[in-house]
């Protein structure tokens, strides 16, 4: 097993280790203090919409046990907490009255993390969408971008005070595409018009919450999570290369082009524009404000041919088979050279602020065995996938911190709790933490920063 401590030389003295969590898969306490349902209540308690009809009702029960969670989290020695904070605990209606005891949650959620010196990073929109909000359309409504607007002012109004760092969006592809195009996570529409529209209500949500968050709070560094995919053909075809250039605007173009040039690309316009609600004049300014850093999202490359059949819509590609063979337990694809071709890509593409890796992790299902949890491949994945990040920051690029997804197993969306992604492993029945293998490895690795002569402030 590479050595912990030799590895963490390949990184420099102030690169921020982290772990990641959202409110709705961990929280539980669903109806706690004034919580309102969010679209993910409603979604998981459908039948045959989340594996075994789970739902968050009791999740990680982190809502109660939060102190003991950062103890956790400082025993492994990170320095940085990714967490999303829920809007139906802040603004149960989505709109209308404000809820206290909700942001009483974070205030003291924030002040736990500074007591024990680990940074807050923290996302506004990780999913759980007020159930509410559905009466107007969702995301589907304009009107849903302004009050998340609001929802921003109250929450930086409050604690932006003590946050080191805020996203607006946690990976917008999930809440546009899987969940009004592909059907796969709440609400679970299947309809390239609905999605067009939230697509750009999205997008103008995120810049609203910028003018927000600059207005309210400049201190704070803003940025957007972005789960970009690295698009690679299935051959090397001219057909297939198109087909890659096209999932590329499809699937990471209608967010970085907006956000980072200021427009929709080209041929996504051509194919799909007509059916996009209506652009009004300012929209692409406020959606293209300058942003203080981005995260990046990565797991596994996204491998597509052209589709052959005719009229086939936009962006008109299959998947194609994986390269390597290694696959987890969820079925990705185990593939760390694309998170490098990615990044320079992207780089490459547009002016791109700098990175934070706000997740990447591994799906293995090991259970508890003797008091402990052998999970090897998850360690293999995030000693490939770091050395990757290290040679980047080699080359150059801006990589800033690392946050593994996830701290705990926890709700896996459609796949409820079967799916487990932690460093950490809970017990659902009696909610004990189990530290895994690979949790201890990268504990040791964290605990190396700050190094050397950097001074944190
Ligand atoms: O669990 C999710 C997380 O909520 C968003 N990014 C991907 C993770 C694994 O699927």
């Amino acid at each position: 097993m590479i050595d912990p401590k030799l590895f963490a030389d390949r990184f420099p003295g102030d690169f921020l280790f982290g772990v990641a969590t959202a409110s709705f898969q961990i929280e539980g306490a669903s109806k706690a203090d004034g919580r309102k349902p969010s679209i993910w209540d409603a979604f998981s308690n459908m039948p045959g919409r989340v594996f075994g009809r789970h739902n968050g009702d009791v999740a990680c029960d982190h809502y109660n046990r939060w102190e003991s969670d950062l103890d956790l989290i400082k025993a492994m020695g990170v320095t940085g907490y990714r967490f999303s904070i829920a809007w139906p605990r802040i603004v149960p209606e989505g709109t209308g009255p404000i809820n206290e005891a909700g942001l009483d949650f974070y205030d003291r959620l924030i002040d736990g993390l500074k007591a024990r010196g680990i940074k807050a990073y923290t996302t506004l929109y990780h999913w759980d969408l007020p159930l509410a909000l559905m009466g107007d359309g969702g995301w589907t409504a304009r009107s849903t971008a302004y009050a998340f607007q609001r929802y921003t002012k109250v929450i930086m109004e409050r604690l932006g005070d003590r946050l080191d760092a805020v996203a607006t969006f946690n990976e917008p592809w999930c809440s546009v595409w899987l969940s009004h195009l592909y059907g796969i996570h709440a609400p679970g529409e299947r309809n390239m018009d609905a999605a067009l529209h939230a697509l750009h209500y999205t997008n103008l949500a995120h810049g609203l919450s910028v003018q927000a968050i600059r207005e309210i709070a400049p201190n704070v560094p803003v940025g957007l999570v972005l789960n970009a995919h690295e698009t690679l053909p299935g051959s090397d075809s001219a057909a297939d290369i198109a087909a890659a250039e096209r999932a590329h605007q499809f699937h990471n173009g209608v967010f970085f082009d907006p956000v980072f040039k200021g427009e929709y690309p080209a041929d996504f316009l051509s194919a799909l524009g007509s059916r996009m609600p209506k652009i009004e004049e300012n929209d692409l300014e406020i959606i293209s404000q300058k942003l203080d850093w981005w995260g990046l999202n990565y797991y596994t490359p996204m491998r597509v041919s052209d589709d052959p059949a005719p009229g086939a819509e936009f962006p008109a590609t299959i998947g194609a088979p994986p390269v390597s063979k290694v696959q987890t337990d969820i079925g990705w694809e185990v593939y760390a050279p694309a998170l490098k071709s990615l990044v320079a890509r992207l780089y490459g593409r547009y002016e791109l602020p700098v990175c934070y890796i706000t997740e990447n992790g591994a799906c293995y299902n090991m259970e508890v065995e003797n008091g402990a949890v052998d999970d090897q491949p998850r360690l293999d994945y995030y000693v490939e996938h770091l050395s990757v990040v290290a040679d980047l920051i080699q080359d150059g690029y801006p990589m800033h911190g690392y946050f593994a997804w996830s701290l705990m197993d926890n709700f896996e969306w459609a796949e409820g709790y079967r799916m487990r992604f932690g460093l950490v492993h809970v017990d659902y029945d009696t909610q004990v933490r189990t530290v895994k293998k690979s949790g201890k490895w990268y504990s040791a690795l964290a605990a190396e920063f700050p190094k050397g002569n950097f001074k944190p402030d």
